[in-house]
């Protein structure tokens, strides 16, 4: 039989990577879209990849011109399609509001409309976010909880998530919505917080930095580790039916216990290094994001097996290792 092919958008960055690596464990002919820049430019923009770089047909479009997704679309002819790519940092959302919800809404437009013409078999994934249920109507959010998102990358994420909804009901698409909560993992990217803070621990680990600035330490979230939440997107395009789910581990912690634990491992006490900077404060802010997955635990058999503390001290690890300053 002749292998499943997957197309992954955003197969550079930490979920992209780590459902590449899964997907080809699992047999999986993957093909990823790239921006023509990282293809000129692979040792910096290829970096998470580089390891299965061989075993991966990239291919170069851009996210924000139809005339190209549909033409790679159509060259690959995927069975499964993995929309991940999207501009991802809240923050950045408050600055240039206008060209996130630009690039995510036709993005995940010009993706689903491409896959409906070309393969309306293909299996969608759709990278929801916690972010769309912003200012929480209920704790622990779920499924039903209504969307009230804060950032124009929650709104963004809210308009994808009805778009991938409508595919599904207007053109029997089997699309589904993954509704993820903040993932991590030594790949996330520096202008994430969780990264931030173990980056500059070994900065200053290794003599390199003496302090750590940061915004609201008092924010929290529901932090998972990325490598396990990749493998409850592929579930969800493994159902008969498609449906949305909550990714989630059920377990909440502040920005500040986050800094506390990772300076701990590395022998430090944060209180000595971590300086609040109001500038990093956001507008409007998410305070109490916690999922409840019982539904993915439910229909996907999936749960997380990763811990809060396991996820921290990996990150702090690798990026020691990275400076040189093994603990
Ligand atoms: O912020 C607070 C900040 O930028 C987490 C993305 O993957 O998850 C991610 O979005 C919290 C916020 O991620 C700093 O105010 C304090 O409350 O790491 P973050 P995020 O905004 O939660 C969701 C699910 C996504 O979908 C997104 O794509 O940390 N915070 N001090 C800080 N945040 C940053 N970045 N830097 C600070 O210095």
């Amino acid at each position: 039989m002749d292998k499943k092919r997957a197309l992954i958008t955003g197969i550079t960055g930490q979920d992209g990577s780590y459902l590449a690596e899964f997907l080809i464990s699992k047999g999986y002919d993957v093909h990823g879209i790239v921006r023509r820049v990282a293809l000129e430019d692979p040792d910096n923009r290829l970096t998470r990849i580089a390891a299965v770089r061989d075993q991966l047909t990239l291919h170069a479009a851009s996210m924000e011109s139809y005339a190209s997704i549909h033409q790679v679309v159509g060259a690959v002819k995927p069975n499964e399609c993995y929309h991940l790519a999207a501009q991802s940092f809240v923050s950045y959302s408050f600055d240039d509001e206008f060209s996130t919800i630009n690039a995510n809404i036709n993005g995940t437009h010009y993706l689903l409309a491409a896959v409906k013409n070309i393969v309306p078999d293909c299996r969608f994934y759709f990278a929801g976010s916690s972010e769309m249920f912003g200012k929480v109507a209920e704790v622990p959010q779920r499924e039903s909880t209504p969307f009230h998102p804060r950032s124009t990358y929650g709104i963004s994420k809210v308009a994808g998530f009805d778009l991938t909804r409508n595919y599904r009901e207007a053109y029997g698409l089997h699309a589904s919505n993954g509704i993820l909560f903040n993932h991590e993992a030594p790949r996330r990217g520096h202008e994430f917080v969780t990264r931030k803070i173990t980056a500059g621990v070994a900065r200053i680990r290794a003599g390199r930095a003496t302090q750590l600035p940061l915004g609201n330490l008092e924010a929290k979230r529901d932090w998972g580790h990325a490598r396990e939440y990749v493998q409850a997107m592929w579930l969800m395009l493994q159902q008969e039916q498609p449906d949305d789910y909550v990714v989630a581990t059920g377990e909440t912690h502040s920005v500040r216990e986050f800094a506390e634990l990772a300076f701990k491992f590395a022998g430090l006490d944060y209180k000595d290094y971590v300086v609040v900077d109001r500038q990093l404060y956001r507008p409007a802010e998410v305070n109490l994001l916690l999922g409840d997955a019982t539904k993915a635990h439910e229909r996907l058999d999936w749960t997380r097996k990763i811990t809060f503390a396991d996820l921290v001290r990996e990150m702090v690890e690798t990026d020691c290792r990275l400076l040189g300053v093994p603990l």
